[in-house]
């Protein structure tokens, strides 16, 4: 692809009168035009429901639906594509699993462990099913670099009945890449089921589920370039079988009377209703894009724009970098700088046209055990440049004399 950043229209706009430089990637990337234009091609000339008609435009939109069910697949090398459900996002991934496996798992005193790390996401979905249940969360701590230890996960999965462990891959808010492969195994050999929040780690690298063993993964399509409102729940067929519907409706039913209800086969079981259909569909074009690309060049591209970045904010005086030495992080610089506050920074940063993202990124545990209540976080994507990343660093100091 000769200029990647050319296949992204919204990179053109002016913000402020200023180009835009787009560094929140972590909230959601921008979209191709191959994503936009097949979005239009449904909704202009293939609009119809799906799984029910006979007629030609739905099966069409049928087997299109189901053609991005093989390439999720594929890219996370699951076993079988009735491994693959589609959801509205990871947030709705993980409510299903807290409250499908959780009915299916947990008993009173049971205990889930997540990390300190975790976006809300991946925090309240398993209080509100813990509520119902009387099951318990525990908490891996984090050490001041924000990584987790393994000698603490090991005595946490052996002072407590653990029967869930649920962590990010990669942390959203501060860039921690855990070190999931080897907590897998730990959580396996305590006969413990592993979640794995793959929201930031799906888009950027290759994620393995059968490599990795985790028995769940979830993530977004539009942090990957696709559309908003399409997740993936990815689940062991056998652990999917076992567990109950997490919501009621259409097409997730086999045969319905007013007194009882057999359910559909995987993956339909847990697909109620009538899903985010275009989204789906156009879904497939951002992940052959990513195919098309590959990730040794995205990685290898995310990687040295955000090494750059490293390097030139940590010239900046009072400016503290969060999380582990870049080496050991994907994606994202997020930091603080003595007496300013990331709103202020990102205020102004936005008036030159800047994007990034300043609060508590969904992590108010994290940001606690930080000591802060906020950061000024910027997060990048293959289509970054390393000029816009001195653009940035300009303006930051610019800002900076300002506040
Ligand atoms: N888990 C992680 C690690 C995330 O980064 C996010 C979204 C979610 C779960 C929830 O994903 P959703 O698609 O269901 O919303 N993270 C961010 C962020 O960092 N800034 O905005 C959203």
């Amino acid at each position: 692809m000769h200029n990647i950043g050319s296949e992204f229209p919204n990179l053109g706009i002016n913000v402020h009168g200023k180009p835009l430089v787009y560094f929140d990637n972590a909230a959601t990337t921008l979209k191709p035009k191959a994503v936009i234009e097949r979005l239009a091609q449904y909704y202009s000339f293939e609009n119809a429901n799906i799984h029910r008609g006979v007629h030609f435009l739905s099966e069409q939109g049928t087997q299109n639906f189901e053609t991005t069910r093989d390439l999720c697949q594929e890219l996370i090398n699951a076993k079988s594509r009735h491994e693959i459900i589609f959801t509205k996002g990871t947030t709705e991934a993980i409510n299903l699993i807290a409250h499908s496996l959780g009915r299916y798992l947990l008993k009173k005193d049971d205990v889930i462990l997540i990390s300190t790390l975790e976006h809300h996401s991946n925090i309240v979905p398993w209080q509100l099913i813990s509520e119902i249940l009387g099951a318990k969360i525990v908490e891996i701590p984090i050490t001041d670099e924000a990584e987790i230890n393994l000698e603490i996960f090991a005595k946490l999965l052996s002072d407590h009945p653990v029967k869930i462990v649920s962590t990010n891959h990669i942390s959203n808010a501060v860039g921690t890449i855990n070190p999931i492969k080897k907590m897998i195994k730990m959580a396996h050999d305590k006969g413990a089921i592993f979640v794995v929040d793959g929201a930031q780690s799906v888009p950027h690298m290759k994620v393995d589920v059968q490599d990795l063993d985790c028995d769940f993964l979830a993530f977004s399509a539009h942090k990957m370039f696709g559309p908003t409102g399409v997740g993936v729940l990815y689940g062991k067929e056998k652990l999917l079988e076992a567990m109950p519907p997490y919501q009621g409706g259409g097409d997730m039913i086999d045969r319905v009377t007013i007194a009882k209800t057999t359910y559909n086969v995987l993956p339909h079981k847990f697909e109620a209703g009538t899903p985010i259909i275009a989204g789906v569909i156009a879904f497939a074009e951002a992940i052959k894009f990513i195919n098309q690309i590959g990730f040794d060049k995205i990685s290898s591209i995310e990687n040295s724009l955000l090494k750059l970045a490293d390097t030139e904010l940590r010239k900046i005086p009072n400016l503290k970098i969060l999380g582990p030495e870049v080496a050991r992080r994907s994606g994202v610089a997020s930091f603080v700088i003595k007496d300013i506050h990331p709103h202020d920074l990102g205020t102004l940063l936005d008036q030159q046209g800047i994007a990034i993202r300043t609060g508590h990124h969904c992590t108010q545990p994290l940001m606690s055990r930080m000591q802060v209540t906020a950061t000024a976080r910027a997060s990048f994507a293959l289509y970054n440049t390393e000029s816009e990343i001195h653009f940035f660093i300009q303006a930051l100091k610019k800002s900076l004399e300002l506040l």
